[in-house]
């Protein structure tokens, strides 16, 4: 009995041992079949102290910004259709995005509101380098002589002054020089300087805004930087607090109302807006009644430049003018726009449009890029309208209202 209790527990004994040796061995097949596996990676990866050193994975790039779609943007019904139109112009209110430069439209992410950031205002002295440096070196001499004054006409002439006007400036300054007994080109520096301040001087160069609803009407051939014009008063006027609307009454060309709902975008201005081709009289009409209704400052009236004639364009122009005109008092400027560097032809444009339209001021743009700023001079000379503002560069904050003193410091000054 003993001998079978002993055998029992031999049996027993050995298939123990048994068990774990072959536990033992599945283990380790596991685990080498796992190494294995790793190297292929078809497994998960073993705990990382089993891992070779790997390097840290670079993070996942950031999830596009949601953009913001066209009809995500706050928009005003629609302005009543009047009869005789294709399609009732549109009326937009759009939120301000912000501004880099006059490009591609652009859309803003949906979640953040957006100011118009405030762009540094430009030096007038650094954009006016081009005419500065036709004056350069012509007050260096030490005597007065013939050669210095001629040196003088010449170079009022080259920045387009004009003959005209640079003929009576020379008879006025030579007149003074040998009253005051002036003798040397610094002296006579300072002479140019008061003589084209006074030249330049008291005209009204202030844009008009009336209690209620003010229109600025913008005329000037195409090209020339009406609606460029048109977004830069849009932003400084809505920095003002004021409420403004676009009329979109360049209908000629199709990119016109497009490029002016940007600007709307872009400084949180309305827009009244139609399909090319529409009535520009109706956007006009469209644009007062949105601006009534709504109670706007502000109305800034884009025209075309061109249309199939030179008569048709300034017969529109003197309609657009009849429809403000309803609106007693509404319209305070027609601000005939002008690219300086066109120099004297923007002079022969200048009369046209005056002659068609009441001018009430000049915004001359693109002095920036020539060296005919001399126009200003012009302009004011022979035509007796003031420049109001002036363009230097194609962003929303370079336009400068215009100050014959900074102009004539910025050309002369040290
Ligand atoms: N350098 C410069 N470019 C300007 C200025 N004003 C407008 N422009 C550019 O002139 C071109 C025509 O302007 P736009 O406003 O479309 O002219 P519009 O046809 O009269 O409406 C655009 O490329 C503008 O960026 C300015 O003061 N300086
Ligand atoms: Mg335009």
């Amino acid at each position: 009995m003993d001998l079978i209790w002993i055998v029992l527990i031999s049996i027993v004994v050995v298939i123990v041992a048994f068990g774990f040796v072959a536990l033992g061995v599945t283990r380790r097949a596991t685990r080498r079949t796992r190494e294995i596996a790793e190297q292929f990676g078809s497994l998960p990866p073993a705990p990382p102290k089993r891992r070779p050193p790997t390097r840290t994975p670079p993070p996942p790039p950031p999830a596009p910004k949601p953009l913001l779609p066209r009809e995500a943007l706050p928009q005003q019904p629609t302005a009543p259709m009047r009869p005789g139109t294709a399609r009732a112009p549109e009326v937009r209110t759009v939120a301000p995005a912000p501004e880099t430069g006059t490009g591609a439209p652009e859309t803003a992410p949906a979640e953040t509101e957006i100011a118009v950031p405030v762009e540094a205002k430009p030096r007038l002295r650094d954009r006016l380098g081009r005419t500065r440096a036709v004056f350069a070196g012509t007050f260096g001499r030490t005597t007065l002589d013939e050669a210095a004054w001629d040196e003088l006409e010449e170079s009022l002439i080259l920045a387009d002054v004009g003959v005209r006007t640079t003929t009576a400036i020379i008879a006025d300054l030579r007149a003074k020089a040998a009253a005051q007994k002036i003798t040397s080109g610094e002296e006579l520096m300072d002479l140019v300087k008061s003589e084209l301040v006074e030249q330049l001087g008291g005209a009204d160069r202030s844009l008009k805004l009336v209690p209620g609803v003010t229109v600025w009407m913008f005329v000037g051939v195409n090209g020339v930087g009406k609606t460029t014009t048109i977004a830069k008063l849009a932003q400084q006027e809505v920095g003002a607090g004021r409420k403004v609307v676009l009329a979109a009454a360049d209908t000629f060309r199709a990119a016109a109302a497009d490029q002016l709902e940007h600007w709307a975008e872009r400084t949180g201005s309305e827009i009244v807006r139609g399909q090319e081709g529409a009535d520009p009289g109706s956007i006009v009409f469209d644009a007062m009644a949105a601006a009534t209704g709504r109670h706007a400052d502000l109305v800034l009236v884009d025209t075309a430049g061109r249309l199939h004639t030179k008569v048709n364009l300034m017969e529109e122009l003197k309609k657009l003018r009849r429809i403000v005109d309803r609106t007693e008092g509404a319209l305070q400027e027609v601000l005939l726009v002008v690219d300086a560097a066109t120099g004297q032809n923007g002079l022969t444009q200048a009369r046209q449009f005056a002659d068609a339209v009441d001018v009430t001021g000049v915004v001359l743009t693109k002095l920036d890029g020539t060296s005919k700023g001399g126009i200003v001079l012009a302009i004011q000379a022979e035509l007796g309208i003031p420049v109001k503002v002036i363009g230097v560069g194609e962003a929303a904050a370079d336009l400068i209202a215009f100050d014959p003193v900074e102009f004539v410091d910025a050309l002369f000054g040290a």
